[in-house]
């Protein structure tokens, strides 16, 4: 792909559509790309990937399809609050910020300020409620949502590399291995994948470990579909050839990391032949050795995981060896390698002086529950904190842009929990189902009617600002507005003043090298990239260094060396199905399933069954079936193929469209209730493939045959 720079575009089709253009960001996805939007009478009109940025002008499905957030006539529109019947009433900002300032006072009395818990996802603006709530409040309970996403891949990076979020020079690889991440159909960072479509291009050789066929599968030189829950054997193993075929880097593991010794005594005298693997993960030994040997000696080789391994409880050694692999060839913070990138100098938007700063009074919820290394909150334990006062009493959360009532496993439990809860407040844009359980709901302005300043994800140190492009449509206010007016009732109100977003932004780049006029009509910084730069600065992990023995885990009474263990669901003759989870190329979890144009591409999700399955279940593509767990059943439209393991049923991720709220209500299923909590004993990560069903077809009268396609409401622009 070559990329698109020519600078002058962007003014040229503003001139041509009578259109002002404005530097975004999209946050359709936690992958944030730069954006140049486009407005006209009031109106998002077209948005473009910001040409100059690392993503060199790329978007997604997803994104392009988001331009009609802001005016859509189906958003939420007005604070609203729940009334003793259950219905919403609309009520006045002024209403909502008494109500929130009142009952922040009266927990706060009754149980102490850690009884409020703040959950929220993408929006970075969250560091103002942050700051509000741990600063002035006083709760330590600020967390995202990372347990119910990549929990297990993010403690192990931050265990190897004391880093949280390695990036991936996939441009320059020439050998890519990639297992339980669909880089080509789950969207990341897009200059990683336009980066390994080039490496392709280029000759390099692609091996993507995953029971599914997926989109990058597709693309492979090799597909691997492996039992599910079992990498951490294959990795294991492969380390094993590296280390008894000396294939190793050793001057490289010697100066630059931690325990090496140790990890190679331990995987020989583990026994983890791939012998011993073969017999977990089914991939014969001989290919095991194989795929050891081209990882270790070609340069530069590159291996890769996200959630895929996460999500099964014995996730989080897998993903360490993962690193652990990475590092053992030498190659960590080069080219073609993990890019354990530098973090953008930004400040926090608002400072509360020492002397009016609250006390903190009992630790963090996830120390409290005995996960002290998790680096969010283990989220499906949250039940016991509300239900049943373990290890403290929770009273109240607020969830903004996060809706874990159908993001979460065990919905019945989430839903009891919300039902207990004294006080709750969803800020989100649409009436989601979480949203539709709380006391109190709030409407944000969407990613184009507010600013924001983060961290982006390229390469080097970068810095991204996104410019409103319209003032909030309805009552919708941006979340540093909805701060400030509680803040403003609770005597913090000096501290959040602004008149302009410029103010509090302006203090956020204080310390960039560029002004925020440079800044609003380009729409990012970077910094330079530099590499291998532990050289230079030790990492912060215990030792300094790349740790293959993790002191971190020693200290806590954890095994510091990976080891192996089944998961826990294991599918038997009742339930003989392992059900694992996928995303949709074309939709973004929940967030995308109020949009108009992702809806006619792709109204509904399905679950994926291997041919010979199929055939002896008697079930064709397109029909009806049903997923019967020990905990729930759904019924879903089946897809048959010859490329998933037969045993594994894949279901794409698509949280029901809607069942019980919006424009998509009833199609597709949503699968989470039929997942028990499986949490991974370390890092609180959830295991989303630990589910075992039974599938069979339904008969016609039953729901068979495909979903009737409902006529679409798309909102006139
Ligand atoms: N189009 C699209 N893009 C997205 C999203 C979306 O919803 N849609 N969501 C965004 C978010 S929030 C995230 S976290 C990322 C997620 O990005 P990914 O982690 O790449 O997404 P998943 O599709 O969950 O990929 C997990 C893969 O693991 C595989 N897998 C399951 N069990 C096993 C196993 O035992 N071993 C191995 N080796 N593989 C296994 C699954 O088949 C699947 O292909 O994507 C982001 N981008
Ligand atoms: N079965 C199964 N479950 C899964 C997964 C899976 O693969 N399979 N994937 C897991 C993963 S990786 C993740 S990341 C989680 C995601 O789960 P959640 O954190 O619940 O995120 P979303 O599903 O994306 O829902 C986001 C909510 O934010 C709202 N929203 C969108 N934009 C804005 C905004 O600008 N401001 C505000 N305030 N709200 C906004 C949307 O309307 C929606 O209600 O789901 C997890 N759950
Ligand atoms: S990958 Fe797609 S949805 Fe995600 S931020 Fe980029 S354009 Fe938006
Ligand atoms: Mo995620």
């Amino acid at each position: 792909m070559s990329p698109r720079t020519d600078p002058g575009s962007g003014e040229l089709i503003a001139r041509a559509r009578g259109a002002e253009r404005t530097w975004g960001v999209c946050y359709v996805c936690p992958f944030n790309c730069p954006t140049e939007v486009f407005t006209r009478d009031g109106r998002v009109v077209y948005v473009r990937g910001n040409p100059e940025a690392t993503t060199k002008g790329s978007r997604c499905v997803k994104g392009e399809a988001s331009t009609h957030l802001a005016s859509d006539e189906t958003r939420l529109k007005y604070p609203l609050r729940r009334t003793r019947s259950g219905e919403y009433e609309r009520i006045s900002w002024d209403a909502a910020f008494d109500l929130v300032a009142t009952e922040l006072g009266r927990i706060k009395a009754r149980w102490g300020p850690e009884a409020v818990v703040y959950l929220w996802h993408v929006d970075p603006n969250g560091i103002f409620a942050q700051v509000f709530l741990r600063d002035c409040y006083g709760t330590p309970n600020y967390y995202g949502h990372t347990s119910a996403c990549e929990q297990d891949r993010r403690l192990a990076a931050l265990t190897v590399f004391g880093h949280p979020f390695p990036v991936h020079d996939y441009e320059h690889a020439r050998h890519v291995m990639l297992l339980g991440i669909n880089m080509l159909g789950a969207n990341q960072n897009l200059y990683e994948s336009r980066g390994l479509v080039d490496a392709l291009a280029a000759g390099a050789r692609l091996v993507v470990v995953d029971p599914a066929l997926t989109a990058t599968a597709a693309k492979a030189h090799e597909w691997v579909p492996i039992a599910p829950g079992t990498d951490g054997a294959l990795l294991l193993a492969m380390a094993h050839t590296i280390v008894t075929e000396g294939l190793y880097d050793e001057p490289f593991c010697r100066r630059w990391t931690h325990g090496f010794e140790e990890f190679c005594r331990h995987v020989v005298e583990g026994g983890y032949t791939p012998e011993w693997a073969e017999t977990i993960t089914t991939v014969e030994a001989g290919r095991i050795r194989r795929l050891a040997r081209e990882f270790a000696t070609t340069k530069p080789a590159l291996m890769e995981t996200f959630k895929g391994l996460g999500n099964y409880a014995n996730g989080l050694d897998a993903s360490r060896t993962v690193y652990i692999l990475n590092a053992l060839t030498g190659q960590v913070d080069g080219p073609g390698n993990l890019i354990l990138k530098d973090w953008a100098p930004l400040q926090p938007p608002v400072r509360v002086p020492k002397e009016r700063r609250a006390a903190i009074a009992r630790p963090p919820l996830h120390v409290a529950m005995g996960y002290p290394l998790a680096p969010d909150l283990p989220t499906q334990l949250l039940p016991d904190a509300v239900l049943e006062g373990r290890p403290y009493p929770v009273t109240c959360i607020f969830f903004q842009c996060t809706n874990p009532l159908m993001s979460e496993p065990n919905t019945r439990r989430y839903r009891e929990m919300l039902r207990a809860l004294e006080f709750s407040v969803a800020i989100d844009t649409y009436m989601s189902e979480t949203a539709a359980e709380c006391a109190l709901v709030l409407p944000e302005a969407s990613f184009y009617e507010r600013a924001e300043v983060r961290q982006g994800l390229a390469l080097s140190a970068d810095a991204l600002l996104c410019t409103p492009a319209l003032p909030p449509f309805y009552e919708s206010k941006p979340l540093y507005d909805i701060v400030r007016g509680v803040a403003e009732r609770m005597g913090f109100g000096d501290l959040f003043r602004w008149e302009r977003w410029e103010e509090w932004a302006g203090r956020v780049i204080a310390d960039l090298p560029v002004s925020l006029d440079e800044l609003r009509h380009r729409g990012f910084w970077q910094g330079p990239l530099e590499h291998r730069k532990f050289e230079r600065h030790p990492l912060p992990t215990p030792s300094g260094k790349i740790e293959l023995y993790a002191e971190s885990f020693a200290r806590h009474g954890y095994d510091p060396l990976p080891g192996y263990r089944d998961r826990k669901v294991i599918p038997d003759a009742e339930y003989p199905f392992q059900l694992i989870n996928t995303k949709l190329e074309t939709h973004c979890n929940l967030t995308t399933q109020e949009s108009p144009l992702l809806l006619r591409i792709a109204p509904e999700n399905w679950a994926e069954l291997n041919t010979e399955d199929a055939r002896a279940l008697g079930i064709e593509d397109g029909d009806r079936i049903e997923l019967v767990s020990p905990l729930d059943r759904v019924v879903i439209t089946a897809r048959v193929r010859p490329g998933i393991r037969p045993g594994v049923v894949c279901v794409r991720h698509g949280h029901g469209f809607g069942h019980w709220q919006g424009r998509s209500r009833g199609r597709g299923a949503h699968v989470n209730p039929l997942i028990g909590t499986n949490v991974n004993p370390i890092s609180g990560g959830i295991g989303y493939n630990e589910c075992k069903v039974r599938v069979t077809k339904l008969a016609r009268a039953e729901g068979g045959g495909r979903a009737a396609a409902k006529p679409l409401q798309v909102t006139p622009r």
